[in-house]
């Protein structure tokens, strides 16, 4: 039987990536830099010196890898817009044509091909200007900057994208960028992070309003965020691990889920953060309430977490799930799971109790995986990729979501990250997330055994 049986007829089917890990063409057709320019030029910051100058040249060949969704039978395509594609210096005082005929061309090729394109409006490449002049999303400013922004894509995308993703991953964005540094800007702060989180939440909620108000009417299409967010199991039944486990799970999701769907920060940031957690005005709770169609839900492994006791644990890969010492939690994994090569641990469980918790604190929203996915060290063998620790992977990870469902969670798409091998940030091109593998001195695209395996799960009839 195949998996797709065990899932709604109308469930969505897609892949996903994001503009500057895929297009390349940095300096092409009038692009202005972005942050992550910026900080791939700055020595130590991405493994091996890489950027995504060239990335998948992605650009020039969107049709071969439209086709090859197509080919693997995905009813939809998660794709990010390039800001400073559209608008070079950040704001709408100069239109880029050429990034306009770009998505264009792309969104067409999609519909072309029956895919729907989902379009996300920020995965991290804030124009370089605005960190520059304007101090990025540490300015409150930056609302208005995204929300003008936002409107230019409604304006020209919006006839036929129905789907709106306002920010990927705003956590990533204020922990990894603000926090501990590892990602553009390359900030360490255990201040900034909150601020920038504010920023962001009331930058999609603008975005959010003036879709409403402004597009809605005519173009009739959903918009909403996606958050990520991985899973935290209790490490012991004690009562303080419990609480821990919950308490993390706060700081990662609550933290951007909470305003919007219950309107404000949880009870736990607000007193570990205390005075460095801003706080909502009114107009500002009432614009972020209510201010997502969907929850779009990033998920990948999951951790032990427990009280913490004097010592701050080192971190893992990306660090310890946050800033540790706020939330007084250790986090551990389990040495009998298996890791991917990011190190990240293969826990397929953890996914459906995170789409149960979901579920229950924010009264079952309809829940998009807007990614999920593994980086393994792929290489072709005459020609073939054969990652089957990947489609295992999938495999489990899509077999807890048909359970949630089963047990009343609305889970309505699931969207493979990624299609492509890709630039995996601060990893460079270390890290293979693709259903097909990328050669990225002849950027010759292969589908790995796992594209295969989508194709077959998809087209149960062949
Ligand atoms: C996503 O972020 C991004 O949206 C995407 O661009 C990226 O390519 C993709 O994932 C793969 O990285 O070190 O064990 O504590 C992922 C967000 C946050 C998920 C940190 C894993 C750390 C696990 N990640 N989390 S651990």
């Amino acid at each position: 039987m195949s998996l797709k049986t065990k899932f709604p007829t109308d469930f969505v089917w897609g892949t996903a990536t994001s503009a500057y890990q895929i297009e390349g063409a940095a300096a092409l057709d009038g692009r202005g830099p972005s942050i992550w320019d910026a900080f791939c030029d700055e020595a130590g910051r991405v493994a091996n010196g890489d950027s995504g100058d060239q990335a998948c040249d992605h650009y020039h060949r969107f049709r071969e890898d439209i086709a090859l969704m197509a080919d693997m039978g995905v009813t939809a395509y998660r794709f990010s817009i390039s800001w400073p594609r559209i608008l070079p210096d950040g704001t709408n005082s100069t239109l880029n044509q050429a990034g306009i005929d770009f998505y264009n061309a792309l969104i067409d090729c999609c519909l072309e091909h029956g895919i729907q394109p989902w379009a996300t409006l920020y995965h991290w490449d804030l124009p370089q200007a605005l960190q520059e002049h304007e101090d990025g999303w540490l300015n409150p400013a930056m609302a208005d900057r995204f929300a003008d922004y936002a409107a230019v894509c409604f304006e020209h995308f919006g006839d036929r994208v129905k789907h709106w993703i306002t920010i990927n991953e705003a956590w990533v964005v204020a922990i990894l960028g603000y926090g501990q540094g590892v990602f553009a800007p390359g900030r360490t702060s255990n201040v900034e992070p909150y601020q920038v989180a504010h920023h962001l939440l009331l930058a999609h909620a603008k975005a959010v309003d003036i879709y409403r108000r402004q597009f809605k009417p005519a173009q009739s299409g959903l918009i909403g965020i996606t958050n990520n967010c991985d899973w935290r199991e209790p490490k012991t039944d004690s009562q303080a691990d419990r609480e821990a486990a919950q308490r993390a799970l706060e700081f990662f999701l609550a933290w951007f889920a909470d305003p919007i769907y219950l309107g404000n920060y949880p009870d736990s940031m607000r007193e570990y953060v205390a005075e460095r957690l801003p706080v909502f005005t009114e107009a500002e709770r009432d614009l972020v309430l209510g201010s997502s169609d969907f929850f779009g839900l990033n998920h990948y492994t999951t951790m032990y977490a427990s009280q913490s006791g004097d010592q701050v644990q080192e971190s893992a890969v990306y660090g310890n799930g946050g800033l540790s010492e706020d939330q007084q939690i250790d986090l551990s994994v389990d040495p009998q799971w298996k890791k991917t090569t990011m190190q990240w641990a293969v826990v397929p469980w953890g996914c459906r109790k995170l789409l149960h918790w979901i579920a229950d604190r924010y009264k079952n929203p309809p829940i998009y995986i807007t990614e999920n996915g593994c980086a393994y060290d792929d290489h072709p063998v005459d020609g073939e990729v054969h990652d089957q620790a990947r489609i295992d992977y999938y495999a489990a990870y899509l077999e807890e979501c048909a359970h949630a469902i089963e047990q009343g969670v609305d889970l309505r798409g699931y969207f493979a990250w990624s299609m492509l091998d890709n630039f995996e940030w601060a990893s460079g091109y270390g890290q293979r997330f693709g259903l097909h593998y990328v050669n990225f001195e002849t950027m010759e695209r292969i589908p790995k055994a796992s594209a295969r395996w989508f194709k077959a799960q998809l087209n149960p009839e062949g």
